[in-house]
């Protein structure tokens, strides 16, 4: 019920690919936002198991909120620069 690490560096302006591994019985996903209640930028799909790769549009320089929108104790940071 937590991300693993929780704190993300990426480069800024490229494409990302976003890889979640799941090693828990819930249900997850991942989304980003803007730090401070900003737009959401991505929103991934839902999984119960496995593993899914993401494709993450561009992000601007900055710092954004990750989350679990099941599970809001998931959440970590993105720092793209
Ligand atoms: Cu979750």
């Amino acid at each position: 019920m937590a991300f693993d690490p929780d704190e993300f560096r990426v480069p800024a302006g490229r494409p990302l690919a976003v890889l979640l591994r799941h090693r828990d019985a819930a249900i997850h996903n991942v989304a980003i936002s803007r730090e401070g209640g900003g737009d959401v930028v991505f929103v991934g799909e839902f999984i119960g198991t496995g593993e899914v790769l993401y494709s993450v549009p561009p992000l601007e320089p900055g710092r954004y909120l990750l989350r679990c929108d099941l599970h809001p104790s998931m959440t970590g940071a993105v720092v793209a620069s």
